[in-house]
């Protein structure tokens, strides 16, 4: 294999490496870092948990007696502040690396610009874009969160190609096939947490868990539940792979909610009426440290969050296939617009194809 040399390619690897540790950072952004001298890689480092070491500190600490004079390649603006560890940017300093080449500014208000501003008071060059939008997009979720403390929602659907999630009868297995099945477990691997109106557990009795070839970490299980109609036999209840959040009102059923705590459920309420105010709901998940959410609901609960526009992304993947029947459920059930024009629309929209799948991606706009 012969590889292009240049700014790109060590930044290529570097985001690999901050790809590896997505969904197990928390509310930690991904990071990675690479470092070289005189045209020899010396150091390689990946953030991987929150509360142990920064990409950077790990990449010097296998360069370790050869930083001198060396380029750093991050994926993220070296941090700048003192948080569970000292700030990489003196870290970097004192290893006297020359250059330090960065994909993106970091979002967090602690860092924000600090990081490149103290780097260069020392008399680092540094240079932010290569690779930025790649950068940007790896941690998506953390920007999201960082800069608004509410959890990166992405809506996840699959559908037949006349929008209907099940048919007539409620059958739904499958609409895609596997390979499509497995991308989605790889989603909740990489989401805090996982969302689903409580009908999809009294219709599915689901177990909301990661399950692919490897061991894999299962998302915390989120359900929209006003009423406090979940049945206390059902299966997520007593698996214990993964916590268990309620989200309702304070009008619920005060000895059904007893109940459920006994099972060591958690129950958040979300307002005083009827129904669970989602937007409310997202503020509470958020200050839980919930930083992403993947909203895998019925066409209620799918329409009720568009509605309330705290959608951040969507990916639908298309079976093809059409299953007719006015009656069959649909993607998303919300008080429809009248006009075109008034139609919610996605902007950045993404197509390809999964195995036998169309997989559509996109970010709502909100007007
Ligand atoms: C870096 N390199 O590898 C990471 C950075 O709680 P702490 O101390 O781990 O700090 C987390 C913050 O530090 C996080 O919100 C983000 O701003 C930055 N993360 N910075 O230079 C890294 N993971
Ligand atoms: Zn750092």
């Amino acid at each position: 294999m012969v590889v292009k040399m240049n700014e790109a390619f060590y930044m290529q690897t570097a985001l690999q490496l901050a790809a590896t540790a997505l969904g197990q950072t928390g509310i930690n952004p991904v990071v990675g870092c690479v470092i070289v001298n005189s045209g020899v890689v010396v150091g390689l480092g990946a953030h991987l948990m929150r509360g142990e070491a920064h990409a950077e500190v790990n990449a010097l600490r296998m360069a370790e007696g050869k930083t001198n004079g060396a380029t750093a390649y991050v994926t993220l603006e070296p941090c700048s502040h003192y948080g569970s560890t000292p700030p990489c940017c003196d870290a970097l300093i004192q290893a006297g690396v020359k250059k330090v080449v960065i994909a993106t500014l970091d979002p967090n208000p602690l860092v924000a610009g600090q990081g490149v501003a103290k780097l260069e008071a020392h008399g680092i060059e540094v240079s932010v874009g290569v690779l930025e939008l790649e950068a940007r997009s790896l941690n998506e979720k953390f920007n999201y969160f960082i800069t608004s403390r509410l959890p990166f929602v992405t809506l996840k659907t699959a559908s037949t190609l006349d929008g209907k999630i099940a048919t007539a009868t409620g059958d739904s297995r499958w609409i895609t096939s596997s390979k499509a099945r497995e991308e989605v477990h790889a989603m909740r691997h990489q989401h805090s947490a996982i969302m689903v109106g409580v009908n999809t557990i009294i219709t599915d009795d689901p177990s909301l868990t990661t399950r692919l070839d490897v061991p894999a970490l299962h998302p915390i299980r989120i359900i929209a539940d006003s009423t406090l109609q979940l049945p206390l036999d059902a299966k997520l209840l007593h698996d214990k792979l993964a916590p268990v959040i309620i989200l309702t009102t304070t009008q619920a059923n005060a000895d059904k909610r007893q109940q459920l705590e006994l099972l060591g459920v958690e129950v958040i309420d979300c307002g005083d009426g009827l129904q669970v105010d989602l937007s409310l709901a997202m503020r509470l998940l958020g200050e839980h440290n919930i930083s992403s959410i993947l909203l895998e609901g019925g066409g209620t609960l799918n329409g009720a969050m568009l509605k309330a526009k705290i959608v951040n992304k969507i990916i639908l993947y298309v079976g093809a296939k059409i299953v007719g029947d006015p009656n069959a459920p649909s993607n998303f059930n919300f008080t429809g617009v009248n006009l075109m024009a008034d139609a919610v629309s996605l902007e950045q929209v993404h197509a390809e194809m999964v195995g036998e799948d169309i997989k559509i991606s996109g970010y709502p706009i909100y007007k």
